[in-house]
């Protein structure tokens, strides 16, 4: 088993949390619930940054004390977490005493410490340079943009003060070494070749102290009453103060440690050059270092990084509120490539959650407890135990995508590499194969010809093959899981969620199921003005009628020759058997096609294409390169007339 220790960042409290908060948040509870559920022991914490400059101006605007101002914005963002179903474990707040004991004694020692070359690990020294209140810290003339912060465009000030320095440049060969031989330590790749790219710039020291007399929002510096801690020094140490880390022993109270840090790529240099950095010279040797930092991409709002300044956040709630909280959890991690930028858009909100959790989730859900109802008089069927072997045909055809035991073994794998994406793909996958094997292997028309042993078996493979989905998705969606476990007639098994999860056999036959309420009721989306209706450009209603469009079954598809594009099928409309062509082969391969029910135009105008006859033409969705077929939500036979 493999301890697992996963922070976040910890959040300004100048600012309510906004859906880049959350995500995080939430990225960070599904992979601590995903490593739970694997049976690590696991231990997930996250927090709040309170101290600095920005929130110090912030509570003065105010009129109110900074400490009374973070408590407030502090409760706004337990309770935000609370409602989107966040399981941390601790949550540390840099004015805590635990942490501000943790920083002062580090502080300290570093200052009483002289690095492997006998130099002074904390030094002071006149500082003269160009000063951002606003980001609290100092630029040089050539870092300037036009005169002014080239982080936040704000206008900078010259300042000429002592300060206390960090050598933290006494440590850029041992990280560049340290990087470059540890390829897990920066995640993804691109992010460590960008840190290794700022590494070739000689490193400078670190200035960690702010004079009071401008700041005194921080926490004091042992060794000069007049200063405080630099922020971001106070701030990375959360991650060892809240385990209890004990500078004497170099022990820690809760023995998480190394940890695995998830970021925003806004504040990789912090955390891949400064944290590691500050660790080593507080003693901690390379096998003590994060295990990872993985960076996140953003979400852009129009292009743009959603932020305060910016005047384009969304607020978390609000969405929960419209959408519950499961829809947006599973739209935050699915929407986003890990360590990629993404576009929050409510159209693609609502139909991500249309297409893959009304239809693919919710509908196999529905279909499979109405089945087991009508035909198992409501039990889950007996299968006799054992691992169902899948026919020959069941495996040609691509029913299930793989035999539903595997799912979590290849979670496994996914998980451990930070591959999440791909996880989760999978797992939507396998729902969407149970309801092909549903299609395939027609429960219904087994009830008919009271094929009791196949029926049984069908129904078992779905509904299991279901609960394994459902239990996979659970770190995504908890609440929905849970409630698909329930309507399956079971119920979460606190042992299922430490590692029980067994790869087949899990629902008892003979349980009794209980059929609820439909789990993702389609969205509606107010359609947005199209082209065609702004221009007036309608076609009326008798127009669309006199297309003759009908549901056709594919019986054979071969490719044509010299055509990479084209397929050649031979469908049935009824009794009527005829052939058309379509440029499907890039999206299709011919096994694929057979015995699907497609949609087909009927009485278009017959053509030729590359010589062969197409009577007809059938329809598929596209966007870019992707082209899907267009087929019935149920069965239903060839020849029936769509409208
Ligand atoms: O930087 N998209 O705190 P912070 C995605 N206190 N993620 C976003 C985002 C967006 N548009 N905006 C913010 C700090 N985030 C420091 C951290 S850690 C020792 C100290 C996320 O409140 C992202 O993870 O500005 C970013 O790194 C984090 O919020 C920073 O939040």
């Amino acid at each position: 088993m493999k301890k697992f220790y996963i922070t976040t960042p910890i959040y300004y409290v100048n600012d309510e949390p906004h859906i880049g908060h959350a995500y995080c948040t939430v990225l960070a509870d599904v992979f601590a619930r995903y490593h739970r559920l694997l049976g690590n022991p696991t231990y997930f914490l996250t927090g709040t940054d309170e101290h600095g400059q920005k929130l110090q101006d912030t509570a003065l605007n105010k009129g109110i004390e900074p400490q009374r101002y973070c408590d407030d914005i502090v409760k706004g963002f337990k309770e935000t977490w609370r409602k989107l179903n966040i399981k941390n474990d601790d949550f540390i707040r840099t004015t805590e005493k635990r942490h501000i004991d943790v920083v002062t004694l580090i502080l300290k020692k570093l200052y009483e410490s002289k690095n492997e070359a006998g130099q002074s690990q904390i030094y002071d020294a006149e500082y003269e340079g160009w000063y951002c209140k606003y980001e609290e810290r100092y630029w040089t003339e050539k870092d300037l943009v036009e005169g002014k912060c080239p982080e936040c465009n704000r206008p900078v000030q010259r300042l000429s003060e002592k300060n206390y320095f960090f050598r933290m440049s006494f440590y850029q060969d041992w990280l560049v070494d340290y990087i470059k031989n540890h390829p897990q330590f920066i995640q993804p790749d691109f992010r460590r070749n960008e840190v290794l790219g700022f590494l070739k710039q000689p490193l400078g020291d670190l200035c960690i102290s702010r004079p009071k007399k401008r700041l005194s929002w921080g926490i004091p510096l042992p060794f000069d009453e007049d200063y405080v801690c630099y922020v971001w020094f106070d701030a990375l140490i959360n991650y060892i103060s809240a385990i209890g880390y004990n500078h004497e022993t170099g022990e820690f109270e809760k023995d998480w440690w190394p940890a695995v840090h998830l970021i925003g790529k806004d504040i990789l240099t912090t955390h891949a050059v400064y944290w590691p950095c500050m660790l080593k010279a507080i003693g901690f040797d390379d096998d003590k270092m994060p295990k990872t930092i993985f960076a996140t991409g953003w979400w852009l709002q129009e292009g743009a990084k959603m932020s305060k300044s910016v005047g384009n956040v969304i607020k978390p709630l609000d969405l929960v509120d419209k959408y519950g909280v499961d829809p947006f959890r599973f739209y935050l991690i699915r929407e986003m490539t890990l360590g990629q930028d993404a576009t929050f858009s409510e159209e693609s909100f609502i139909k991500r959650y249309n297409s893959e959790l009304a239809n693919d989730l919710g509908n196999l859900l529905s279909r499979t407890v109405k089945m087991i109802s009508s035909y198992c008089d409501g039990k889950i069927p007996d299968c006799d135990g054992k691992i169902p072997e899948f026919s020959e045909q069941e495996k040609a055809e691509q029913t299930l995508d793989e035999l539903p035991y595997l799912q979590v073994k290849q979670l496994k794998e996914e998980l451990n590499a930070f591959r999440l994406n791909n996880a989760v793909d999978k797992i939507m996958s396998f729902v969407r194969s149970i309801n092909r094997f549903i299609e395939h292997n027609k429960p219904w028309v087994l009830a008919k010809q009271n094929d009791k042993l196949e029926l049984n078996r069908v129904l078992y493979v779905a509904a299991e093959s279901l609960f394994i989905s459902a239990v996979c998705l659970h770190p995504i969606i908890p609440s929905k899981s849970e409630e698909i476990i329930s309507q399956l007639g079971h119920k979460i098994d606190s042992k299922l969620f430490s590692g029980g999860l067994k790869d087949w056999g899990n629902l008892q036959p003979g349980t009794k199921i209980k059929p609820g309420e439909s789990l993702f009721p389609r969205l509606q989306k107010v359609k947005p003005e199209t082209e065609n209706s702004e221009k007036g450009e309608y076609i009326s209603f008798d127009d669309f009628k006199k297309a003759d469009i009908r549901v056709a079954e594919v019986i054979s598809a071969d490719k044509v020759t010299g055509a990479d594009k084209l397929l050649q099928l031979q469908i049935k409309i009824g009794k009527e058997q005829r052939q058309i062509v379509a440029g499907i082969a890039k999206n299709y391969s011919p096994e694929d096609l057979i015995g699907k029910k497609i949609i087909v135009v009927v009485n278009l105008q017959p053509v030729k294409i590359r010589g062969i006859e197409s009577n007809g033409m059938l329809l598929a969705a596209t966007s870019g390169k992707k082209l899907v077929l267009l087929t019935t939500d149920m069965d239903i036979e060839s020849g029936a007339g769509v409208s």
